[in-house]
């Protein structure tokens, strides 16, 4: 089954998302997603320029196969742009492989190890009230889980609270917008909110927090201990991972699980922090870490030590990739939850889907291959608007992590 054409789709329906089309001669068509927020043209320029010339005439049952050739062929191994076009490829040959099977994509990869997908979904709100009527709505539409980011008092902004609610959305400007940080601002805040919502929710419903690269270790540490008495179901991203035995440090002093990855383009990147038992959530995704097929090599090794998936969902990760995200989650021995922010209804219209949400779950649905498509006609009514990520500085205008 050869591959006749494959191309790059770009849409905005209230925020950029690039796809891959694959087509073969028998008429059989696979779609993956390829969307690096912030960066989206760079992914479009290496799928153009260097991979669809290379996939025309190839067999499109050989995914493994071509995964090696994408990967070793380029020579230039990993980086986020490389692995998010591998990720595009080989997200739309499983598509294909499904749809020729008859059966949907987790049929393939060992038929179903639950029944449903449990979802954390975003409360933020810059203040108290604001948060706690954010989490009730999230409760009340049945979600178990949820991930509360609030205001820090004497900061103007801070990451993951939004101006729209339910769609939350950083890249909000052509040019990034600047926010200010202080981590001893935070570090005396963030507790406090977790005691009020665990008093005003009770034990049941699970609790998360996203750091977001902010802290060093020691700090970590402490934001760790601080928070052991609420009980989270983790706290997301607390150092930056480059280093990753700086973990160490964390684990030696707090019992609050820890979740990382969703920057991760390989294995590689996540190796000691598995191997160590320094993490407790695997958060590495289809899209940007080389698709169905590496991310279940990631999923595989994290199971031998006890780490669980964790898998990024935000609203930048098209519902291509949540859809072959939840053929994965439903489908693995070790999954731990999925991120779920929702797609505005113009995304939804434009990636018509069968997964859906019910009672906090999440479903990939019965459809052969992944069951999600991209209406080209209504994807071309929005085009293309640069949008970047914000940067982060300190009171002192020192660039920090965002
Ligand atoms: C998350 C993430 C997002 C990212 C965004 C960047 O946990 O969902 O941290 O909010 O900031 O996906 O593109
Ligand atoms: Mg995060």
């Amino acid at each position: 089954m050869r591959i006749i054409d494959a191309r790059v789709i770009v849409s905005c329906p209230g925020r950029n998302f690039v796809t891959l089309k694959i087509e073969t001669e028998s008429g059989v068509y696979g779609v993956g997603d390829a969307t690096l927020n912030g960066r989206e043209m760079a992914v479009v320029s290496y799928l153009t320029e260097h991979v669809v010339p290379q996939l025309i005439g190839r067999d499109a049952s050989r995914i493994s196969d071509l995964w090696e050739y994408l990967y070793k062929g380029a020579y230039w191994r990993r980086g986020p742009v490389t692995m998010t076009a591998i990720a595009a490829v080989d997200t739309a040959l499983w598509d294909i492989k499904g749809k020729v099977a008859g059966l949907p994509v987790y049929q393939l990869l060992g038929g179903r190890a639950r029944d449903g997908v449990t979802v954390y979904g975003h409360a933020n709100a810059a203040g108290f009230d604001g948060l706690l009527s954010e989490i009730s709505g999230y409760a009340d539409l049945g979600y178990r889980a949820v991930r509360i980011q609030t205001g820090i008092p004497g900061l103007s902004s801070t990451y993951g609270v939004s101006k729209d609610r339910m769609f939350y959305e950083p890249a909000d400007a052509a040019l990034p917008t600047e926010n200010v940080w202080s981590t001893a601002r935070y570090l005396n805040h963030i507790p406090t909110v977790f005691q009020q919502v665990r008093a005003e929710f009770g034990p049941d419903l699970k609790l998360l927090h996203d750091v977001h690269h902010r802290l060093t270790p020691i700090e970590a540490a402490r934001l760790g201990k601080s928070l052991e008495p609420y009980d989270l179901t983790w706290m997301e991203d607390p150092v930056p991972a480059e280093l990753q035995e700086g973990f160490r440090l964390i684990r030696q002093h707090t019992t609050t699980p820890i979740a990382v990855g969703e920057v991760f383009n390989t294995i590689w990147d996540c190796q000691q922090l598995i191997t160590e038992q320094l993490i407790d959530y695997i958060r590495a995704t289809v899209v940007h870490a080389g698709g169905i097929t590496h991310l279940r090599r990631i999923f595989d090794l994290a199971a031998l030590y006890h780490v669980r998936s964790g898998s990024h969902g935000a609203t930048d990760l098209s519902p291509v990739c949540m859809a072959a995200a939840l053929h994965v989650d439903v489908s693995i021995p070790n999954f731990g939850l999925q991120e779920y922010m929702r797609h505005t209804p113009e995304t939804d219209e434009v990636f018509p889907h069968a997964y859906h949400f019910e009672d906090g779950y999440l479903f990939p649905g019965e459809e052969p291959g992944l069951g999600v498509d991209i209406d080209e006609e209504k994807a071309a009514r929005y085009p293309y608007r640069p949008a970047s990520l914000p940067v982060n500085r300190l009171e002192d205008g020192t660039v920090h992590s965002w």
